[in-house]
């Protein structure tokens, strides 16, 4: 019998104002065999049968179409823990379900406490009445989504669109779990069932503190109104009054407002104003917060970091259109980033490193926005307070993507539930600037064909029509307010792409190179007032692609990298615009090379655009930073954080100050200077130009006087030497805060001879073992362009690459954990 077999737990005691924290550790059954193994404190049933040997990592290979069938059982994880006399007499004796994954029903000692439904929102459960003294049982049995609306499904009147399914029994929609793990455009199909993050039995004797938030309710010239909130797990007995101490803002007496949630209004005499990345400092206050009765004793306690600040979207009539901008502090804020998708297809193994890694990589790369995409998990604390901490804006998408959602009220109060929780956390960062209600569920359905594909009209189009009222212009927005004043807008993009006066308004996802059939160059010239999403495909770099393959496997036929690829519009796309650009590919390894030099240019084609756009277009986010597995994406960081060429290209073009190369409309290429900052900014741009043996042909030096929001354009390409075809620029300018800036271009309309490998020596020149740089010597006989130097081993960072060479001595610099040596090395150029 199971629920006699001996389980240990893993007790981690953590005393917290008299609290103890205890994380189970839990066990599963293969409901093939009965047998049980070990699950750990959290992750999936998925990565259990990895950990015990069961299934191979299902990212190598194939792997993926092994782990089907684990979406066919149910799975039943039980757990065991031990309460001492001193517990079980706490006050409170309450069961945590942080993110449970997500039809399950739970059993504490053969009785079901709880159902959930939910992978968005935490449950609990006071359990004190329940439990006895000694040991506990708790069984889990969790249902898989296809079983569980297996019967609805097979009843419906219509079934729900929801593209990105690709299981037969598509039920993506009616489960508030992250979207993408049923299967994406870069993404493997593994639902998983478990739990997302440790449960804990929290044995205390004052009740727990669930959200807290401030918000900034009233910004003037010298002072601002914050709103101070906290909300308790279970209801409290509350005085009629008590008493907030708080070492910034003193002691008041507040009275509560429900049995679960105390607020407080605080006014502040010129506040240091939290400030987007490039726009003054993202200044923060820290606090210790103490809600007592009237007779001493404790409601909650806790620290608490802030910032203050206001934002905004401003939606205008103006002379092009329909604006779209962020405004923060009262100040326009030109954004700059990109959209951000879960880290790993098994939430409960990204690290809080790696997330911060995440947001350091943004924060170095010039950004200061990012997108947390709704197919994905709400944004995690750990990351959103680096957000905060950096500078770094946030327009956080509600967890809706590319899908009809049910509006039944099952769903809206299942919704309600999660929000209620999900919201007043995140509203809590100063860094998050905007609530967005979906992605591209409007857009879907206006412009899709789903009416037709999945055989909706009448009145069943009429309530999908009310069901998205009521989600995400009624029930979204409503929730927020109570809240937040964060700014919410229903969807993204407000705008399709398509005709010409679609850029005119509102925000934009710009997908006419990639779904249509779009030239390169229209990136740069089909620009919406925010460009919110835009992006292009590449293959990642050899270590990554030796993750998941073998080397006689790379090929564009094999199955494994066919597997891997999982856009409808394929290889295909990637290879006839490469080709166009850079010409034949002789192997493999140059198609990867070529990928991602495809990828840079026209993410980075469109960027320039977007900047010299400004004031009209005010946001540029490119689709995708990150990745969930190995494989070919839109990302410009690989899954194992490794920077392909598009990363070193976005960190040139989101200098604050930039000099960027502008395709115009008649295709020649023209150099400006942007910049976003809030005042006048005077700056000298020298340009040296050199022809590819390294001659210095030209110097220029430009006097520029860069208005807020307003391009200065330098000289076009084809301007700068009639006579000649191939050249490189090298510019050099200070930036605001006097620090030097470089970058160089290649005017390269004619063919030229690739130098020769005996051209080119790499060597180590020097180990600064301190601070873990190796020094890369570079030396080049002839010209060298786009020069990627990658290496066997992951891990390593580099200071620049696909960068082009002049004949002479160039050095890279490459940040490492473990020492490198030549052969790790690997070099490729053009
Ligand atoms: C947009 C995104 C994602 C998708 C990407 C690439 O639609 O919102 O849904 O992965 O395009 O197709």
């Amino acid at each position: 019998m199971l629920k006699h077999t001996l389980f240990f737990i893993s007790v981690y005691f953590t005393f917290l104002s008299m609290a103890q924290t205890t994380e189970l550790k839990w066990k599963f059954t293969d409901p093939r065999d009965g047998k049980t193994y070990d699950l750990g404190t959290k992750g999936s049933v998925q990565e259990g049968l990895i950990k015990n040997g069961l299934l191979p990592d299902p990212f190598v290979q194939e792997n993926e179409k092994l782990f089907l069938w684990v979406e066919d059982y149910r799975w039943t994880c039980e757990s065991r823990f031990f309460l001492t006399e001193e517990q079980h007499e706490a006050k409170y004796l309450e069961l945590e379900f942080p993110s449970i994954d997500t039809y399950a029903e739970v059993y504490l000692n053969d009785s079901l406490i709880m159902r959930t439904k939910n992978a968005f929102r935490p449950y609990y459960k006071d359990i004190k009445s329940l439990v006895k003294l000694g040991y506990n049982y708790l069984r889990v049995e969790f249902t898989p989504p296809v079983i569980y609306h297996r019967a609805e499904y097979d009843t419906m009147a219509y079934h729900l669109p929801a593209i990105n399914d690709v299981h037969e029994i598509a039920v993506a929609p009616m489960v508030r779990k992250p979207q993408y793990q049923f299967g994406w455009d870069w993404a493997l199909r593994i639902n998983t069932m478990g739990f997302n993050k440790p449960v804990v039995l929290h044995t205390v004797n004052t009740n727990r503190v669930i959200t807290k938030n401030v918000q900034t309710t009233k910004l003037e010239e010298h002072n601002a109104t914050l709103l101070l909130s906290v909300s308790l797990s279970e209801d409290e007995d509350l005085d009629e009054e008590l008493f907030w101490v708080s070492e910034i803002f003193g002691t008041q007496r507040v009275k509560p407002v429900t049995s679960r949630s105390i607020h407080r209004e605080v006014f502040m005499q010129n506040p240091k104003l939290w400030w987007p990345r490039g726009h003054g400092k993202p200044n923060l206050y820290t606090d210790h917060w103490m809600i007592m009765r009237g007779d001493g004793s404790r409601v909650a306690e806790l620290d608490v970091e802030f910032g203050v600040r206001k934002s905004e979207l401003v939606q205008q009539e103006d002379k092009w259109g329909t604006s779209y901008e962020i405004h923060v502090n009262n100040k326009p804020i030109f954004c700059k980033g990109g959209d951000y998708i879960p880290q790993d297809i098994f939430l409960a193994r990204i690290t809080p490193e790696e997330r911060k890694d995440m947001v350091r990589i943004m924060d170095e790369s010039n950004f200061n926005m990012v997108r947390i995409w709704g197919g994905g998990m709400y944004a995690e604390d750990d990351f959103l307070t680096e957000c905060d901490r950096r500078g770094i804006m946030v327009w956080h998408d509600l967890m809706f993507a590319c899908s009809i959602y049910p509006g039944d009220s099952a769903f809206i109060s299942n919704v309600r539930e999660e929000l209620e929780y999900q919201v007043p956390r995140i509203a809590e960062h100063a860094s998050v600037v905007l609530f967005n209600g979906n992605n591209e569920v409007d857009v879907a359905w206006k412009n899709w064909g789903f009416q037709i594909r999945y055989g909706i009209h009448g009145k069943d189009a009429r309530e999908v029509e009310q069901n998205y009222d009521k989600l995400f212009k009624e029930l979204a927005p409503q929730t927020i307010s109570r809240f937040a004043v964060t700014p919410y807008i229903h969807t993204s993009p407000l705008s399709n792409w398509g005709k010409k006066e679609y850029y005119d308004h509102g925000s934009q996802h710009y997908w006419g190179v990639w779904h249509g059939k779009d030239p390169i160059e229209d990136f740069s010239k089909k620009i919406g007032r925010f460009n919110a999403e835009y992006g292009f495909e590449s293959f990642p770099e050899f270590s990554t692609l030796l993750a998941f393959s073998r080397r006689e496997q790379w090929d564009l036929d094999s199955s494994v990298m066919k597997h891997h690829q999982k856009s409808y519009v394929g290889n295909g796309m990637i290879e006839k615009h490469a080709k166009r650009l850079y010409g034949n590919m002789p192997d493999f390894e140059t198609f990867v090379y070529y990928s991602q030099l495809t990828q840079a240019k026209a993410v980075s084609m469109a960027v320039a655009g977007h900047r010299i756009d400004a004031p009209r277009c005010m946001g540029t986010l490119y689709w995708q930073i990150d990745d969930c597995w190995p494989a070919p994406s839109w990302s410009s960081v690989d899954y194992f954080h490794n920077w392909k060429a598009l990363q070193y290209e976005i960190k040139k073009d989101y200098e604050n100050v930039a000099v960027v190369q502008r395709i115009d409309e008649l295709n020649k290429e023209v150099y400006y200077v942007v910049s976003d900052l809030d005042t006048t900014f005077k700056t000298r741009v020298n340009a040296v130009m050199y022809d590819f043996r390294g001659r210095e042909l030209k110097t220029e030096s430009f006097e520029v006087t860069l208005e807020p929001l307003k391009a200065v354009k330098l000289f076009e390409a084809t301007d700068a030497f009639r006579h000649r075809d191939n050249f490189v620029v090298y510019f050099e300018w200070e930036n605001e805060q006097h620090q030097s800036r470089t970058r160089t271009f290649v005017h390269e309309p004619r063919s030229y001879r690739e130098a020769d490998p005996e051209d080119i020596e790499v060597s180590i020149d020097r180990i600064d073992s301190v601070n873990q740089v190796a020094f890369v010597r570079v030396n080049t006989k002839k010209f060298v362009n786009d020069f990627w130097l990658s290496s066997k081993k992951a891990g390593l960072r580099f200071s620049d690459n696909f960068i082009p060479l002049i004949p002479g001595e160039h050095t890279i610099l490459v940040y490492y954990r473990d020492i490198p040596v030549l052969e790790d090395f690997i070099w490729m150029w053009r």
